[in-house]
């Protein structure tokens, strides 16, 4: 999607931030893993350790015994003879998981706005993600429009049009109160009237309950539908990794309502370890396109699952 300016904006000091960022603290799975393994021989109280190591990690009880279980399979065969075989089992175990949803979300501006509908719990990140993607859309060549759906609170769309501001984008709002469908579909109509590439719709996080949350996303996702019936082509979930499985229940009740196309993960930079990005993956095995490590424009990327299992084994100084 994002071509040559991707690779202009140097990728590699990303992966840096990364590492250092979901490593903060302690760099918990090499730091771990070589304490698991004190006179260097792997057996199965070493698999067991790293078992709840995992579950404490946020991956979730399912997709830790899925990955424990690869790893006996290789510990009987005799392949896990040392801590870089055990490092090596893992990497692969969690490349199997990651890899396939390592899908980069591609625009395709033929006919109409391309209509990305942002949603998730309150303080996830979407407005935040949606300023940081702004911005990329826009360094790739695509125009872009912002559609101030979150009318629950009047801050929310000051935030947004903060963002729009800050990237020279226009945004579409009304008075908070407003019908969130309307305000979409206003903006929609306005998107396609001006012949902009991509309308990303912002949307609110919490109201006075789930289901009626759920119920005024599904109504935007008909209105938009009504009018052009691939819209919204994007519909992304974003959620915080520092709600821990939290996140993925929140994910699947999305899901089910909603039908998600795809997934960014923020905030890897703080508490969280980063496990809950393998629950999602392999419970949803949905698109995971960006993962965000800071609050700043360019702490966000394309997410890729080499760079990121790389990220979780960077062992302290080595490889950074
Ligand atoms: N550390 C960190 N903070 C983030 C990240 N993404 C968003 N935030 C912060 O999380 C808070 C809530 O974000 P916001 O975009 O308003 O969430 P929303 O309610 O889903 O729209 C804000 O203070 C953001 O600056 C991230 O990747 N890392
Ligand atoms: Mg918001």
């Amino acid at each position: 999607m994002f071509g040559k300016k991707e690779k202009a904006q140097k990728p590699e000091g990303f992966i840096k931030r990364l590492r250092s960022r979901i490593n903060r603290g302690n760099s918990w799975l090499s730091y771990d893993l070589a304490n698991l393994v004190p006179g260097g021989e792997i057996d199965e109280d070493v698999l067991e350790e790293l078992e709840s190591l995992l579950v404490m990690a946020d991956v979730g009880v399912d997709t830790t015994e899925l990955i424990i279980d690869d790893l006996r399979k290789s510990l009987r065969r005799n392949e896990l003879k040392d801590l870089d075989a055990l490092r090596a089992g893992l990497e692969r175990s969690l490349l199997n998981i990651l890899t396939p949803v390592e899908k980069p979300l591609v625009i395709d501006k033929t006919d109409g706005p391309f209509v990305i509908l942002m949603v998730g719990v309150n303080g996830a990140g979407k407005t935040t993600t949606i300023g940081k993607l702004a911005r990329r859309i826009k360094d790739s060549g695509h125009s872009v429009m912002l559609a101030a759906g979150d009318t629950f609170r009047a801050a929310a769309v000051e935030q947004l049009q903060t963002w729009g501001q800050r990237n020279d984008v226009p945004v579409i709002a009304q008075q908070s109160g407003a019908d969130p469908a309307a305000v979409v579909f206003d903006a929609w109509q306005a998107a396609k009237a001006r012949n902009i590439d991509v309308l990303l719709a912002d949307t609110a996080g919490r109201l006075q309950s789930q289901a009626g949350l759920m119920d005024e996303l599904a109504k935007i996702q008909r209105v938009l539908g009504r009018h052009d019936e691939k819209a919204p082509q994007e519909v992304m979930l974003v959620l915080d990794s520092s709600q821990g499985q939290n996140a993925l229940v929140q994910a699947e009740k999305f899901h089910e309502r909603l039908g998600l196309t795809g997934i960014t993960v923020t905030k890897l930079d703080g508490s969280a370890k980063g496990g809950i990005l393998l629950a999602v993956a392999n419970r949803l095995k949905l698109p995971v396109r960006f993962i965000g490590i800071g609050e700043a424009v360019d702490d966000m990327q394309i997410f890729r699952a080499e760079e990121f299992v790389s990220a979780l084994l960077a062992s302290g100084g080595k490889d950074q």
